[in-house]
């Protein structure tokens, strides 16, 4: 089972594997020495994959260290080291999506730019907790496009799950709360409220975020439970501002990030874990996180979406990550 979705990260993440394989394949597979020109190339391979120039300064520095106590004498010992470093990295955003029953209906807000994969990922995720036999409601609050109501209606039905929706142009925040009594009465479990990335030019988006939260919270005084971030990998570097700006606005709790089969460069996740570098002690440090509504956790990353199909939504672990990213074809055929 395990085997099986870490088989299907590593065919998918080709790309920024593709990168890391070509120039640490010279490091770790070869004769080569552990010198400067080959710290280089692995400082190129991990700009190259949109790991950012911060995580990459931190993973090469780190590495030059260890190559500097003489701790890397061979290949195998520098692969390893890698590794660790890149494991380190993520690690603190390993944190499993947990719906607290004693919150009933547990709200999740999706939010995120235009196309970014957030109505998508509520239909795979209605699908895993329908398989964790959990009721699961889902409410159309991006009424800015008709099309985007028929989308949600759509998983609704694949899922059969039930749909709250209004016409388009109707108030997202009232068709959120709608739904959320709608839970309430039939005893749902989870409510899935998709919500829009693009609105029309006199609406300001993070406006229209905030008035959601707010009415969200005037029904129940702890929701919304979850407000999750759905990035676009494809988009690279900009996922950093996006992650600040929605989180400033209206405190993320989570992050997603889809798309990360096809030409996507996985590398993005280091750069985020980079930029939310703050230690427990609230200064400035390694891979701690620093957001608005939780100043010394981590912003975990509960899934990576790893193509269009229900099935495609994995839930993310940094050393499965990173041992997908690592690992080669040798390696994968000898098991
Ligand atoms: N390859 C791939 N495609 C994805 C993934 N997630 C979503 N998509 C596709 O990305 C496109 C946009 O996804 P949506 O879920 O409609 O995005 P959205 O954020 O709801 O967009 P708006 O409603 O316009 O704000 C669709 O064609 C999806 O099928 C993924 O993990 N991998
Ligand atoms: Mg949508």
């Amino acid at each position: 089972m395990k085997e099986d979705s870490r088989t299907g990260i590593w065919d998918r993440l080709s790309r920024t594997r593709y990168r890391l394989a070509e120039a640490a394949g010279n490091l770790f597979l070869g004769e080569r020495s552990i010198d400067q020109d080959a710290l280089d190339d692995l400082e190129a391979a991990l700009l190259g994959t949109d790991v950012g120039v911060d995580a990459t300064q931190r993973i090469v520095d780190a590495i030059a260290k260890r190559v500097s106590r003489r701790e890397l004498s061979d290949t195998r010992a520098l692969r390893g080291a890698l590794r660790e470093e890149l494991e380190e990295m993520l690690a603190p955003m390993t944190r499993p999506f947990e719906v607290d029953e004693e919150r009933r209906p547990f709200v999740v807000l999706m939010v995120g730019v235009n196309g970014a994969g957030k109505t998508t990922t509520i239909g795979k995720l209605a699908k895993q907790l329908r398989d964790q036999g959990r009721s699961v409601l889902l409410a159309a609050g991006d009424t800015f496009r008709a099309a985007a109501v028929e989308q949600l209606i759509e998983w609704g039905r694949r899922n059969e799950v039930p749909v709250i929706a209004q016409d388009r142009g109707a108030d997202s925040a009232s068709v959120i709360f709608d739904a959320m009594e709608a839970a309430r009465a039939r005893g749902i479990d989870v409510v899935l409220a998709d919500t829009a990335g693009r609105l029309q030019a006199k609406t300001n988006l993070m406006e229209e975020l905030r008035k959601v939260k707010r009415v969200v919270s005037r029904f129940d005084g702890t929701a919304p439970h979850e407000v999750v971030l759905v990035l676009d990998a494809g988009i690279g570097q900009n996922s950093l501002s996006q992650v600040a700006r929605f989180d400033e606005a209206v405190g993320l709790t989570g992050l997603i990030v889809a798309k990360l089969d096809g030409t996507a460069r996985a590398g993005i996740l280091f750069a985020i874990a980079a930029q939310n570098a703050v230690s427990s002690d609230g200064r400035d440090g390694r891979y701690g996180r620093k957001v608005a509504s939780d100043p010394v956790r981590a912003l975990p990353v509960y899934f990576i979406g790893v193509g269009e199909g229900v099935e495609d939504l994995r839930r993310f672990d940094a050393r499965e990550f990173v041992d997908a990213l690592l690992e080669n074809g040798q390696e994968k055929a000898h098991g």
